[in-house]
C-alpha cells in the first residue's frame, strides 16, 4: 500500500467514527463541478486589444511577468492551469474573449462562431462552460451606465449585447450538453451622492426585460444576474444593488441571482443569505471571491467563509440547486498557479463541508444540545481532511500539492 492509501485508510476510520463515509464523498467530489473563470490567467485583458485597459471599478493590481502575449499562450496557460486543479470543471468564459479572427468585432456584434475555440477546448476536456456578457471596459461604458444609462443609444447598445451573449450562452450549452450559467454584471452607479436613485433602476428593469424577452431552453442557458454594493467610481450608488436583483428575479423568474462573496459589507456573509432564497426555492450562481477589507478579489483560500459558504450548501442539501463559480484576479503572484490555488481551495472547502458529521451535529441540535453541537464543530476541524484531499488527487491523477 502506497501513502496516499495508507494514509486514506486512518482517514477513513477518524471519519467513520462521525458517521461519515469518506469512499461516498469522494464519489460526491467527483460530481460536483466548480466553474473556474477564464480571467485570472491575464487580468481580464481578454482578446479584443491586448493593450485593453480594465475598466467598470474594478482592477487587477500587480506586474508580475508572464502574461499571455496572444490566445495560443493564453489557451496554454489556461490548460495549465485546469489540470493542477482535481475533479469536475466548468470554465466560465467572458465576451472579450472572443476569436475575431482580426477584424473588429464589436459587443453587439458577437455571435456564436466567436467562440468555436471555447467549446473545442471544452469539450476536448469534457468540461462544460459558463458565460459573461462584458458590460465594462469599452467606449460605451466610459461614462459609468450602460444597461441604465438615460442616453438610449447607449442602453440600446448594450442591450443588444446581452441578448447576443445569451444565444452564445446557449450555444455553449448545446455544444457542451451542460447548462451555461449566462451571468450579467453591470458596473453602473454614481461615485457621490445621488439624487435620483430610482430611475436608473426602472431603466435596468425595462433593459432586463428587453435581454430576456427572448425565451431560450433552460437546459442550455440560465441567466444569473450579480449584485454589488460598490465599486472603485460607484462608491455610493449601484443600480444593480441586492435588493434590486432579488426582486427582479423573484417578480419576473427570468433569472437567478449570482452572489459574489465580495459584493457586500465587510461584514456580512453570503453563506448566511443562501437558504433564504432556497427557501422560496430559487436557485443561486456564486462567484466564491475573497475580500480583502473591500471587493479586492484576491484569489481565494480556504478560509472560514468559504467554507461556510460550501457547508451551507451541503447542509441544504443544494448542491443541484447552488452553482459553484469562481471570481478573483491577481497579478502580483503567477497567474496561472494563482487560478490553480484558487480552484483547488474551492474544492478543498467543498470537501471539508462534505466531510461534516452532518447528522450528529443535527441531532445535537434539534435534542437541544447546544453544549455538544458546539464541541463537535470544534473538534472536527482537526480531522485529518488532507489525507482525504490526497486520495481525491490520486483518482484524478493530480499533483496532491502544487508549492514545487
Ligand atoms: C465585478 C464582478 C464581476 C467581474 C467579472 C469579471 O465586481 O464581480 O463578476 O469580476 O465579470
Ligand atoms: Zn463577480
Amino acid at each position: 500500500m502506497g501513502k496516499t492509501e495508507k494514509n486514506y485508510e486512518i482517514a477513513k476510520e477518524c471519519f467513520a467514527e462521525y458517521g461519515v463515509g469518506t469512499d461516498a464523498v469522494l464519489k460526491q467530489m467527483n460530481e460536483i463541478p466548480v466553474s473556474v473563470h477564464c480571467w485570472q490567467i491575464d487580468d481580464l485583458t481578454g482578446f479584443e486589444d491586448f493593450d485593453a485597459k480594465l475598466t467598470g471599478g474594478i482592477a487587477a493590481t500587480g506586474n508580475m511577468g508572464g502574461k499571455p502575449k496572444n490566445q495560443t499562450e493564453y489557451f496554454e496557460q489556461l490548460d495549465e492551469a485546469l489540470k493542477l486543479i482535481p475533479g469536475r470543471l466548468k470554465i466560465a468564459a467572458h465576451a472579450v474573449y472572443l476569436d475575431n479572427g482580426g477584424k473588429e468585432v464589436d459587443r453587439d456584434q458577437i455571435e456564436p462562431e466567436h467562440f468555436t475555440k471555447w467549446t473545442a477546448f471544452a469539450k476536448e476536456r469534457k468540461i462544460g462552460l459558463d458565460f459573461n456578457p462584458t458590460y465594462f471596459s469599452h467606449k460605451n461604458s466610459e461614462e459609468g451606465f450602460t444597461l441604465s444609462s438615460a442616453d438610449p443609444f447607449i442602453r440600446e447598445f448594450w442591450i443588444e449585447h446581452g441578448k447576443r451573449c445569451r444565444r452564445i450562452g446557449e450555444y455553449f450549452g448545446k455544444e457542451t450538453g451542460m447548462p451555461c450559467i449566462t451571468n450579467h454584471w453591470i458596473p453602473d452607479g454614481y461615485k457621490d451622492t445621488t439624487v435620483d436613485k430610482l430611475s436608473p433602476r426602472l431603466r435596468l428593469r425595462d433593459s432586463l426585460d428587453e435581454i430576456f424577452a427572448e425565451e431560450l431552453d433552460r437546459n442550455y442557458c440560465i441567466d444569473s444576474l450579480e449584485s454589488k454594493l460598490f465599486g472603485l467610481g460607484s462608491e455610493s450608488y449601484v443600480t444593480g444593488s441586492h435588493e434590486f436583483y432579488t426582486n427582479y428575479c423573484t417578480e419576473t423568474k427570468k433569472a437567478i441571482l449570482c452572489m459574489d462573496a465580495g459584493h457586500f459589507h465587510p461584514t456580512e456573509s453570503v453563506a448566511a443569505k443562501i437558504s433564504s432564497y432556497l427557501a422560496f426555492g430559487q436557485e443561486l450562481m456564486l462567484h466564491v471571491s475573497r475580500p480583502v477589507r473591500w471587493d479586492s478579489d484576491h484569489v481565494v483560500i480556504v478560509d472560514e467563509e468559504t467554507v461556510a459558504i460550501m457547508e451551507e450548501i451541503v447542509r441544504c442539501k443544494a448542491l443541484e440547486r447552488v452553482y459553484i463559480g469562481l471570481d478573483f484576479f491577481d497579478a502580483s503572484i503567477r497567474r496561472v498557479k494563482a487560478t490553480a490555488i484558487g480552484g483547488r481551495s474551492a474544492k478543498t472547502a467543498l470537501l471539508k463541508a462534505l466531510l461534516q458529521p452532518i447528522e450528529l451535529l443535527r441531532q445535537a441540535e434539534y435534542a437541544g444540545d447546544f453544549t455538544k453541537r458546539l464541541a463537535l464543530l470544534e473538534e472536527i476541524k482537526l480531522l485529518p481532511y488532507g489525507f482525504v484531499w490526497e486520495m481525491f488527487c490520486e483518482q484524478n491523477e493530480c499533483p496532491s500539492v502544487i508549492s514545487g
